[in-house]
């Protein structure tokens, strides 16, 4: 080589070498310019118990305020509504059929891929923090503190990647400390976050933190048009559903009382009740007898006098004074988070997302919990804060779902999505671009039985007008909510002549959505004979 040509080499190799710092220079600018993403999840978190969408039961000024930023969603949905498979969905993007989560009772496929995973190999850093309920640790995430399964509400142990800890104090409290200790102290500030937020209440058995004992038990709730509902007009399901208020919540367990002193058949529910306080330390207990025990002395006078009636509407105020004061915790601290972010200039640059693993009864029907796909536990809580990209104030009525998040999520911070995610990008609704969102329907489907509350496995397909569910293990039986005209689900008009249209093209679009999600009957029958392997059915 001579000199002119090495000179040249040289020169074309040295313009390389600053062609390549300079472009990875910008991709690392690039990336440190995405936006933060927090996703809050509390844990049964019913859509009438936030303000912003009904404000007869609780005020929720801060989580409200995420919807007065951002976007209130009032057609939000889970496709299957019990935790573990919802918490799978949301980090899959897939359905519980294809993810494999299809109940809570076996323990998260860590094989799949989920949406965590990608930000952190895309340069994000990801963390983790408050309950999982997988049984067993999240992948793609730089730091995790999460509780086992359900955890427990006082003095609570985390999981670690170096092994447990027992951690003074309230759940909810200690969820946030954790995560603003992160924030302040442990990420690199030199990268976007995503960081998963999530909280233990307000599951059941609803225990409040101790600041609202005293002001949550004096209060008196708005009984729901509902609650003394009969199941006439429903099917069986409905009818052979455990989670009546009246007769299948606990009066010691649920209700907190001290309940050998009245009715023995129940005893075994005061030693729950003992086990769910026995974290507690002396302290903590003398605070909680303090106002518990005049509220049992209170009801063994009562109780004589009780009828049905009554007893069903006295546990119907103690159940919610518990399950909102545990949401009043919840809200004080999603406020110490979001004032966090703004003390810290982060608050433009992070899109915050609060949640429910899906929504929950407050009495409506006479019940608690959820599974079923009626309304309280299909539709979930979903607001949206993403400074210059959300009209502030927006409420948006279009149907989405948990499925949608992962999808999202990856649009919002510029990564590719994996061809096999089943949900859809929300980012076109979150800009206003309506006329690029296009779904008529969704799909749901619910597994885990026989089980505790006995809810039986159903699939079915909603539009907004419709509500179409197919009850298909142990009976086969079809019911039909026209959502507009009976929002209450009372009637189901699946045999009423005057629908037998609509019942014909919503199964229709009903098998349609059914090969689009890779989900049938042979599937089902792949699941029921996991359960028979297990003993679990026969
Ligand atoms: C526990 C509760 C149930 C609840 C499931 C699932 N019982 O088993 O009432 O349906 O969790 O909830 S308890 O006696 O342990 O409180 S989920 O949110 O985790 O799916
Ligand atoms: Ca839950």
């Amino acid at each position: 080589m001579n000199i002119h040509n090495f000179s040249r080499y040289y020169l074309i190799g040295l313009y390389s070498l600053v062609l390549m710092s300079l472009s990875c220079t910008t991709s690392k600018e690039e990336i440190k310019k995405r936006p933060n993403i927090i996703f809050i999840m509390s844990d049964d978190h019913a859509y009438q118990a936030i303000s912003a969408y009904n404000n007869t039961l609780i005020q929720t000024p801060n989580i409200d305020r995420i919807a007065k930023e951002g976007m209130l969603f009032t057609n939000a949905s889970v496709t299957n509504s019990i935790c573990g498979p919802s918490r799978a969905v949301i980090l899959t993007g897939k359905h519980s059929h294809i993810n494999g989560k299809i109940d809570n009772l076996s323990p998260f496929d860590t094989t799949n891929v989920t949406f965590p995973q990608l930000f952190q190999k895309a340069g994000y850093q990801t963390a983790m923090f408050g309950k999982l309920h997988f049984g067993n640790n999240p992948k793609g995430f730089d730091k995790f503190k999460i509780l086992p399964g359900q955890g427990d509400y006082y003095n609570p142990r985390f999981i670690t990647a170096k092994g447990d800890t027992i951690i003074n104090g309230y759940v909810t409290d200690i969820t946030t400390d954790l995560t603003l200790d992160w924030l302040e102290k442990r990420r690199d500030t030199t990268k976007p976050f995503l960081l998963m937020y999530l909280h233990k209440a307000p599951h059941r058995n609803w225990l409040p933190a101790q600041r609202h004992y005293k002001t949550f038990t004096q209060n008196k709730y708005p009984v729901p048009e509902t609650l003394f509902d009969n199941y006439n007009t429903r099917g069986t399901a409905a009818k052979t559903a455990e989670m009546n208020i009246l007769n299948h919540m606990h009066l010691a367990y649920d209700n907190k009382l001290d309940i050998e002193t009245i009715n023995n058949s129940n005893i075994e529910y005061t030693g729950l009740l003992n086990r769910s306080l026995e974290r507690m330390s002396e302290i903590q207990r003398a605070s909680w007898d303090s106002v518990y025990e005049p509220i049992n002395d209170e009801f063994t006078a009562l109780y004589p006098t009780m009828n049905d009636s009554t007893l069903m509407i006295w546990k119907y105020q103690r159940y919610m004074q518990d399950y909102l004061g545990s949401i009043a915790a919840v809200d004080e601290n999603v406020g110490r988070l979001l004032n966090y972010l703004d003390t810290k200039s982060l608050s433009d640059n992070t899109v915050i997302v609060y949640t429910s693993d899906q929504g929950f009864y407050l009495g409506e029907h006479g019940w608690f919990d959820k599974r079923f796909m009626y309304n309280e536990s299909f539709k979930t809580p979903l607001l949206i804060k993403w400074p210059n990209q959300i009209t502030p104030g927006t409420t948006e009525t279009e149907m989405v779902q948990n499925l949608d998040f992962a999808q999202t999520f990856l649009e919002i911070a510029g990564i590719k999505a994996p061809k096999d995610m089943q949900g859809k990008s929300m980012v076109p609704l979150l800009k206003g671009e309506k006329e690029l969102w296009e779904r008529d329907a969704v799909y749901y489907h619910y597994y885990e039985y026989p089980a505790e509350h006995a809810v039986m496995c159903h699939y079915g397909i909603a539009t907004k007008q419709y509500k179409l569910i197919h009850f298909y293990y142990d009976v086969d039986e079809w019911e039909l909510y026209d959502r507009i005209n009976d929002p209450n689900e009372i009637n189901n008009v699946y045999q009423n002549p005057n629908y037998s249209n609509i019942v014909k093209q919503l199964k229709v679009k009903l098998e349609d959505l059914r090969r689009h999600y890779k989900d049938s009957d042979s599937l089902n029958n792949h699941y029921i004979q996991i359960y028979k392997d297990k003993g679990l059915i026969k």
